[in-house]
């Protein structure tokens, strides 16, 4: 199988709800799609995710320049063409959009791997698992009035979810304390309620919200500071009695090897996109494991799935739901666990109807 052409098609996904964090506010997804095409006739399939559609063409422009190191090779080899694109990016920056350009490749070369062996990636990996833990994320934002969190609770209930996220960072945190008061009341003991603060406290005043969120049985505190703050991650674990939760903001084994060495997770959350694709989030779990950390996947939950059913210690995926309209498969939710997808590679594909409809040209 020789690769003979990628090729590239921004589109602009609608939310249903506006996202909106201590540092993220959309009202829509904006998505670069890559195809690898090959001789055999199989295509590999993938996205970058650039938040926004603003910064869609900085993407595009990144994967095509990459293009060369996959015209002619098979891709059995990706190994060697991600080697190749990481050296070729060196004097550009090893972090960023360079990054976010070869973890689209290289996800859409093991989608290939996995089609080309008639197997589900999850398993071609050596596999672990077929269902994993799942959480909702897909909502509870900062932007949200208490009446609505409960509403959505309840929905996420019912869709199945025996866990889900609220982020924190309002500006009086005894906003925060309220919101988490009345979603544990709401959603009973059973359900796991988790937390992400997107960086936006300080140590002391992360330390200061925790505590008073410990008695509302919270499974973790996300970025509770700056995703830079090492040390700062580190004095909160050390002063709490909630987990801590960060990796999406870092890149590469590398990022994930700092994060581990200053011991500042008790659960690291390595993101698809920015540790450099499955080929890199596979070193990275096992980076973790030898540290004894679990790790938990950030965003791009159908991608991940293949993670989450062979890395044996990864305890969950977050669910979002900003890319389900892209494919023609979903995603199945099962009382509190989701099921990996057993169609041959990553077993989602582009629903190409809908895609057309929202390409920017
Ligand atoms: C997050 C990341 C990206 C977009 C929105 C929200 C958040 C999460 O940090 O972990 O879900
Ligand atoms: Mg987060």
């Amino acid at each position: 199988m020789k690769i003979t052409k990628v090729t590239t098609l921004k589109v602009e996904v609608p939310l249903q709800k506006p996202l909106i964090t201590a540092i993220h506010r959309t009202e829509s997804v904006g998505c670069v799609l890559v195809r690898i095409e090959t001789d055999t006739g199989l295509v590999g399939e993938n996205y970058v995710f650039a938040l926004n559609k603003a910064r869609l063409p900085v993407f595009e422009a990144m994967i095509n320049s990459l293009e060369p190191f996959l015209i002619g090779q098979n891709p059995v080899y990706v190994e060697k063409i991600w080697e190749q694109m990481w050296i070729d990016c060196n004097p550009l920056g090893q972090k960023g959009v360079t990054i976010g350009a070869i973890s689209a490749l290289d996800t859409a070369l093991w989608d290939l791997i996995g089609k080309q062996a008639g197997m589900p990636l999850y398993q071609l990996f050596g596999a672990c698992r077929d269902k994993v833990r799942v959480y909702a994320s897909s909502g509870l934002w900062l932007s949200q009035s208490i009446d609505e969190l409960i509403g959505e609770a309840h929905q996420f209930i019912d869709q199945g979810f025996r866990s889900m996220k609220l982020r924190l960072g309002k500006e009086n945190p005894r906003e925060d304390v309220a919101r988490a008061k009345a979603l544990r009341e709401a959603v009973g003991e059973d359900v796991e309620i988790l937390t992400d603060a997107n960086q936006s406290m300080t140590p002391r005043q992360a330390i200061a919200l925790a505590r008073q969120l410990e008695e509302f049985n919270i499974g973790w505190l996300e970025e509770p500071v700056p995703a830079q703050d090492l040390a700062g991650h580190a004095r909160i674990l050390e002063a709490i009695n909630i987990p801590v939760a960060s990796g999406e903001t870092e890149y590469t084994r590398f990022g994930m090897k700092d994060m581990l060495d200053a011991r500042a997770v008790d659960i690291l959350m390595p993101d698809l996109q920015r540790i450099g694709g499955l080929t890199e989030f596979r070193k990275s779990a096992a980076l973790a494991s030898a540290y004894n950390v679990p790790v938990s996947t950030h965003i791009f939950t159908e991608q991940s799935l293949s993670i989450a059913g062979s890395a044996p210690n990864c305890i969950s995926v977050e669910h979002v739901d900003w890319f389900t309209p892209l494919y023609n498969e979903s995603m199945q939710i099962e009382d509190g666990y989701i099921l990996m997808p057993q169609g041959p590679g990553l077993g989602f594909t582009f629903d190409n109807d809908f895609i057309e409809r929202h390409r920017i040209d």
